[in-house]
């Protein structure tokens, strides 16, 4: 008897598939079982620098190339000094840094460095272009806690092809003693960073990027699942204790994530660093531009995997925004994203202490000022033919790079209030700083949701208000941005811009 899942696979293999609607094919997912995960993950090689003049120099060329994702598929990629997404940044904090980014693309790009505290020149946003055969050399001091960044293409109007394609990659700010505990930390072997993307691809092995109405609603959502750029990955868990270190780096997935066992496990950090109080969990939700640092336990011999679950708010929304959202939102089906193998694995437990950090104060400070941003799709007409139809606007503006949304005074606490009146979530970013969230609706965020954020998910009909403080960096006139993290959303108009001015 054939089951149905080898059903599926037998039809896709035999062209049978050429017969299945397009929408089948690309929410396959379920067809991937845990023996279908026997890829090795790849850990991202680390980039330290090098020493010159008391900086540290890193040369990054960003550069076209092809990646065998698939054996015999060559697919077209872009990377930062390698095929495919780009090494480890590790820095530390007190470092100035010097970063060569040298584009040696066909086109046009940027390099953001996100979750980064540094002067808006130095930010790699859309006005810092590097235009082909050129190098930029921003240079800045890592003045903030420990914590793990990443850095990204920001290019205007090309930001979602440009990741899609692998602009990507990891940005650590290690502190020495800033804890008093220890936290698994071997690279690669304890401590392993996972950035979790979606891809779709086309029968010659090239992306298939944005194509129908529906991916620029919803934002591009692959039907395969990439770990640090592996197709259906395996780690071979070596320690009792496992950190890692979680970056949503889908253009537009949501992830809300859990093991197969629905084993509790231990969330230390989040965007900025670690929480002030470890969260035990068993289920994290991560928006495209989130990152969770958890520690895992395992003990011998098992074999379980690391899976996405749809969303509780998505399934709960009811009326005319649920079932717009339900049409525009995209898939929201189970499926596996990796595994972990363990056969007799080593090394000590540690027990986190009650108290793991202490974070700034502004959020109990009065702040000067609340600002409100209220986002919502443009549909047709309204949405400006000259602007290619649809899109999304920030009080009701689409991004213009000539235009200065709002302007922040050097050194004030300020609320930021989103207001979703659209049927899709949007995980609202903002640069230069750190924020935390006060309220969801009125009420206080989850309490893995109360460290150092810089992105968070806003629900349809949901207002979200975070409260920050514009530390250290004014320019009259290079403007930071915040804008929401689905790429497709971005370059479509979800983008504003604000001055730090002194
Ligand atoms: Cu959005």
């Amino acid at each position: 008897m054939i089951s149905r899942r080898n059903f599926i696979k037998t039809a896709v293999l035999t062209g049978v598939a050429g017969a299945l609607p397009l929408y089948f094919l690309r929410n396959s997912y379920a067809i991937y079982q845990p023996e279908d995960f026997v890829s090795p993950l790849a850990i991202p090689p680390q980039l330290f620098g090098r020493m010159q003049d008391g900086k540290k120099i890193f040369d990054l060329n960003l550069q076209q190339s092809t990646t065998e994702f698939f054996k015999g598929l060559k697919t077209p990629t872009i990377g930062i000094n390698s095929t495919f997404l780009g090494s480890t940044l590790r820095v530390s904090r007190g470092d100035k840094v010097i970063l060569n980014v040298k584009n040696q693309l066909n086109e046009s790009s940027t390099l953001h460095w996100h979750g980064v505290h540094l002067p808006a020149k130095m930010d790699g946003g859309p006005h810092q272009v590097v235009e082909k055969g050129q190098t930029w050399s921003p240079e800045f001091e890592i003045n903030q806690p420990a914590s793990m960044q990443w850095y990204h293409s920001h290019a205007y109007h090309r930001t979602g092809i440009q990741v899609y394609h692998g602009l990507a990659g990891l940005f650590y700010i290690d502190e020495k003693d800033s804890q008093d505990f220890e936290l698994p930390d071997k690279y690669g072997v304890n401590d392993i960073p996972l950035v979790i993307q979606d891809r779709d691809f086309r029968q010659d092995g090239s992306f298939r990027y944005i194509s129908s109405m529906h991916d620029q609603m919803a934002g591009i959502q692959g039907s395969e699942i990439l770990v640090n750029g592996v197709v259906r990955p395996k780690l071979t868990v070596k320690n009792k204790q496992m950190r890692l270190r979680i970056l949503n780096g889908a253009n537009a997935r949501i992830l809300n994530l859990e093991f197969s066992d629905q084993r509790e496990f231990i969330q230390i950090g989040s965007d900025g660093g670690l929480l002030e109080q470890a969260v035990r969990l068993r289920k994290i939700r991560l928006a495209p531009a989130e990152r969770a640092e958890i520690l895992v336990s395992f003990s011998d011999n098992e074999d379980l995997m690391l899976r996405h679950t749809p969303l509780p708010q998505r399934a709960a929304m009811g009326g005319m925004m649920g079932m717009m959202s339900r049409m525009m939102g995209g898939d929201d089906r189970p499926f596996n994203v990796m595994r972990f193998v363990s056969k007799k694995p080593e090394g000590d437990i540690i027990k986190v202490p009650a108290k793991m950090a202490t974070l700034p104060t502004w959020i109990s400070e009065q702040p000067v000022k609340t600002r409100h941003f209220e986002l919502d799709v443009q549909m047709g007409m309204m949405g400006g033919a000259a602007r290619g139809g649809n899109g999304f606007t920030i009080n009701n503006a689409f991004y213009d790079p000539s235009r200065i949304d709002e302007v922040v005074r050097l050194g004030a606490v300020e609320v930021w209030e989103f207001r979703n009146n659209s049927p899709l979530p949007h995980p609202m970013h903002i640069h230069d700083i750190q924020f935390r969230i006060l309220t969801r609706n009125g009420k206080p965020p989850a309490l893995n949701e109360r460290g150092l954020k810089d992105t968070v998910l806003v629900f349809p009909d949901e207002t979200v208000r975070v409260i920050t403080k514009f530390e250290n960096y004014a320019d009259d006139s290079a403007p930071y941005m915040y804008h929401c993290h689905n790429l497709e959303h971005e370059d479509k108009g979800m983008m504003g811009q604000f001055l730090v001015k002194a």
